[in-house]
């Protein structure tokens, strides 16, 4: 039996559920409100001792951290593969694949936290907001939170976050530029659909704009939409989500080219 714990507006969450898609795989779903808290719920951090979705549950045995999910699942549903067959290539669907986990993760949750996440946040009474940051167990991911949530553009570390994703979307231009049309060589991988929620996050803050003059990257992103398995990622979009993403992206823009020039 093959279980899902996770949240349909997680980018993460979204990278394992576009490699179910293409498996042709429905596990189970638990859907998790990560601003409620139920990632710290007890019995969800005996899976996930980090508290953070999305953990796959295969025979009873838990699996986390959204990179090995991916890879496991590719292991233990071979068809169709994801990881090329060629050594060279599976090292770049490797580096790609686990870009997210040095650093454009960290920089997706800063950015989309400044630019619309803390308006959630923002509106909540102050005594429920702290009991709400008061349930993130680790002090440093705590502080982090509540800064964001305070600051939002104008914190530092939320700006320099704009530029590692810059940086990325830079290299993904290079690499699909100098091959493609998939980031690890001719065959969709994993290294596509581990960065397709990140770049869809940017589409949904209303930043579709950073591509404008990439156009490797937007023949890319538009190859990505087209293909059956990105229902696992549309279909969970929520509407309130996007309002919140729409409503204050105009007056932000500013302040993000502001951080791309710093
Ligand atoms: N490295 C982890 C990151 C997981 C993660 O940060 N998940 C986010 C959603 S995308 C989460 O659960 N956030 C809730 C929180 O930080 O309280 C992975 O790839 O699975």
């Amino acid at each position: 039996m093959l279980e899902l714990h996770h949240n349909n507006m997680s980018v993460c969450s979204a990278k394992v559920r576009l490699v179910l898609r293409e498996k042709g795989l429905a596990p189970v779903e638990h859907h998790y409100d990560l601003r409620r808290g139920d990632q710290f719920a007890p019995a969800y951090m005996a899976l996930n001792p980090l508290g953070v979705v999305p953990t796959l549950v295969h025979n009873g045995f838990p699996f986390f951290e959204s990179t090995l999910i991916c890879e496991y699942l590719d292991e233990a549903f071979p068809e169709p593969p994801l990881r090329p067959a060629d050594p060279a290539e599976r090292t770049a669907m490797r580096r790609w694949a686990s870009e997210p986990d040095r650093g454009l993760h960290a920089a997706c949750g800063a950015v989309s936290n400044a630019l619309a996440f803390r308006y959630q946040f923002l509106a909540l009474a102050p005594e429920e907001l702290e009991a709400n940051l008061a349930q993130t167990p680790d002090p440093a991911r705590r502080e982090r939170k509540r800064m964001g949530i305070e600051m939002g553009m104008d914190w530092p570390p939320a700006a320099a976050a704009v530029r590692v994703y810059d940086g990325a979307l830079q290299r993904m231009e290079m690499t699909l530029a100098a091959g493609g049309p998939w980031l690890a060589g001719d065959a969709y991988s994993l290294a596509d659909s581990g960065l397709t929620p990140y770049v869809v996050r940017l589409d949904h803050l209303n930043l579709s704009w950073l591509w404008d003059r990439r156009p490797a990257l937007a023949a890319w992103y538009d190859a990505v939409q087209a293909r059956p398995n990105f229902a696992g990622l549309a279909d969970h979009v929520e509407p309130a989500y996007l309002d919140i993403m729409d409503a204050h992206a105009a007056e932000l823009r500013p302040k993000v080219e502001a951080a791309l020039a710093g």
